[in-house]
């Protein structure tokens, strides 16, 4: 098994040679998906640290964005295995990253882990305004709609997008799921979503006991 702390310190130290080359070395070992997804977890601490040494001054956007890039090969590496399209179909789920917000990698993650899950996808991508989710809903009838946002001011565009399906009454014809950095129970509550994640393995297998009617 992969070292958890040294990867999280590697990433958290913006050190792209080491994090590939230890992810490479792991996946070369066949792990199993739980493996994986503790691996996600420990790159998932290390954005963490890269956001704390941002506050401080340490690190500017610019870092910010290499982070971003060093984390999407991270996770290529790792898609192979907590990710493998299932052939069965279960479900479908809406998803978006909400509007003002261009964070992606997250609901990249879950993505995968929902599509691996046998669920059908509508990625809708970032900045999604309240109508696109409306319409989208509206015409794949969904039994799921998942809102990702990692900035603070996605709490009030996820409420909004929730209202949005409230008026044009759909919100009860979907479970909704939020996720990412500012989902939190409290946060679950103002937006009145169903479901909040900050680990999407755990919220597929929420998602996937929503379709089984459990
Ligand atoms: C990489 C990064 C960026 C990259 C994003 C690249 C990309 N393609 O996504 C770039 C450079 C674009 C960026 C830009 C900015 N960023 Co930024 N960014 C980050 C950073 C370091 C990592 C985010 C990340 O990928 N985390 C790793 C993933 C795996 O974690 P996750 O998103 O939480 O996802 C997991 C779960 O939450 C869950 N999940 C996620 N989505 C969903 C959805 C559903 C439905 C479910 C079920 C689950 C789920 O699954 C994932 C795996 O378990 C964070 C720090 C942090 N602590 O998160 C700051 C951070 C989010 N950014 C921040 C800021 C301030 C900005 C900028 C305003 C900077 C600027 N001055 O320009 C801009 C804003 C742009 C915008 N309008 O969105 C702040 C936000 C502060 C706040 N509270 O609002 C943070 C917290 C940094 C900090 N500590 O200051 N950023």
């Amino acid at each position: 098994m992969i070292d958890l702390a040294t990867l999280t310190r590697a990433l958290g130290e913006l050190d792209e040679e080491k994090v590939l080359f230890m992810l490479n070395e792991f996946a070369a070992g066949n792990p199993t998906k739980a493996e994986a997804n503790k691996a996600i977890e420990a790159c998932q601490k290390g954005m963490a640290v890269v956001g704390e040494q941002f506050e401080t001054g340490a690190y500017y956007v610019g870092d910010l964005m290499f982070a971003g890039e060093v984390l999407s090969e991270a996770i290529k590496i790792l898609e192979p295995i907590i990710g493998s399209d299932s052939s069965e179909k279960v479900g479908k789920i809406v998803l978006g990253t909400v509007h003002e917000d261009l964070h992606d990698i997250g609901k990249n993650i879950f993505k995968s882990m929902a599509e691996a899950s046998g669920f059908e996808v509508y990625d809708l991508g970032i900045d999604v305004p309240v109508s696109s989710f409306v319409e989208k809903v509206l015409e794949v009838k969904p039994e799921i709609v998942g809102l990702s946002g990692v900035l603070t001011l996605a709490i009030d565009s996820m409420k909004d997008t929730i209202d949005g399906l409230k008026d044009a009454g759909i919100r009860d014809d979907v479970k909704v799921t939020i996720g990412g950095a500012c989902a939190s129970y409290d946060t679950m509550v103002v937006t009145g979503a169903d479901a909040w994640s900050n680990n999407a393995a755990e919220t597929v297998n929420v998602c996937l006991d929503w379709v089984r009617g459990a």
